[in-house]
């Protein structure tokens, strides 16, 4: 259905009708370039709805988007109405190019049908960085939940599983995602508070996701978990102890996993049925975190490493993953 490439050459044999999402972070260890592939046995047709080239077959639709910051102008004009916070939403060329991405993403659901977001991936260029007297992250999480509100859609409780991580500067805005006709299950982690509840120390605007989610198919279940990291309650954890935010990091998904077994009431998601994608700030930590993974998955463990920020500057790894069981009947 769709494919993401990391830090890979333009493919040279694509078939045209697959929609290819092509993030610049760096592979670590030996993977070389990296092709995240989504398939389905289903019939797939594709197409583009704006800025957004999907796939869709008669239950699900991936698709993706790239949008520049083409350095649209800052004026006092540009200011958007205050949000409840004293911190003030400009209209910076981030805030605009997400604004956009969410707005054109959102509207190929509603145009298409497939209005259930399930995952969303972002990849912001520059994440931790300030510009405008405001981090990067903050005016992307701004946007996004300005342009959910925009178009109707909720901003707490039955929101997709996301992550959100940086990329290459001069890389474009890039997003991509997985819809169905079928309201999935969301799941959160007993462990942390909701991010969409997080305090505004995090921001003047929520990040907008949950935990993760579970995907109901006829054959089985899928469960993405978002972005995971060495948060609990609201507050990161162990910052400058890599090893520590690793095993902190894989608590939390146990917990993610229980719970997601809970609410389905099925006992089948387990930590080695995961294949786990880790996002790594400093590449030089990439031993500890393998060894740390190794040791909670074991040596078959299903795991590929890519450099990327984090989106709080004192946390060092995150891990997101997928679980697929089949229906044993
Ligand atoms: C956290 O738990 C770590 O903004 O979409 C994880 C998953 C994180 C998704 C997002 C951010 C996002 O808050 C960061």
């Amino acid at each position: 259905m769709g494919v993401a490439t990391f830090d890979a050459p333009p493919l040279e044999r694509r078939a045209a009708d697959v929609p290819v999402a092509e993030i610049n972070t760096p592979v670590l260890g030996d993977a070389g370039a990296l092709c995240e592939v989504w398939r389905t046995r289903q019939a797939i047709e594709s197409g583009v709805h704006g800025g957004v080239r999907y796939a869709r077959t008669a239950d699900m639709l991936f698709g993706c988007i790239a949008v520049p910051e083409n350095g649209a102008e800052i004026s006092a004009a540009s200011w958007a109405t205050p949000s409840a916070s004293a911190e003030k939403e400009q209209r910076t060329p981030l805030y605009v190019a997400t604004e956009r991405a969410y707005r054109e993403i959102l509207a190929t659901l509603d145009a298409l049908g497939y209005v259930h977001l399930i995952r969303v991936w972002n990849y912001v260029p520059e994440i931790n960085r300030d510009t405008h007297g405001i981090e990067r992250y903050r005016q992307f999480n701004s946007a996004r939940q300005a342009a959910l509100l925009a178009s109707g859609r909720p901003v707490t409780g039955n929101v997709s599983a996301a992550c959100a991580l940086g990329a290459a500067v001069g890389s474009p805005l890039v997003v991509y995602f997985l819809a169905s006709h079928s309201a999935p299950t969301f799941i959160e982690n007993p462990r942390q508070v909701s991010a969409y509840n997080y305090p505004p120390r995090y921001g003047a605007r929520s990040p907008v996701f949950s935990r993760a989610a579970v995907l109901h198919q006829p054959d089985g279940m899928t469960l993405f978990i978002s972005g995971t990291a060495s948060i609990v309650g609201h507050r990161t954890i162990h910052a400058g102890d890599t090893a520590a935010q690793t095993r902190e990091t894989l608590s939390n998904i146990e917990a993610v996993l229980a719970e997601a077994n809970r609410v389905t009431g099925s006992g089948e998601f387990a930590l080695d049925t995961l294949a786990c994608k880790v996002y790594v700030r400093c590449p030089s930590d990439l031993p500890v975190i393998q060894a740390e993974l190794r040791a909670a998955l074991g040596a078959a463990a299903r795991a590929v490493y890519l450099q990327a920020d984090i989106c709080r500057r004192d946390l060092s790894v995150e891990i997101e993953a997928t679980a697929m069981v089949a229906h044993t009947t």
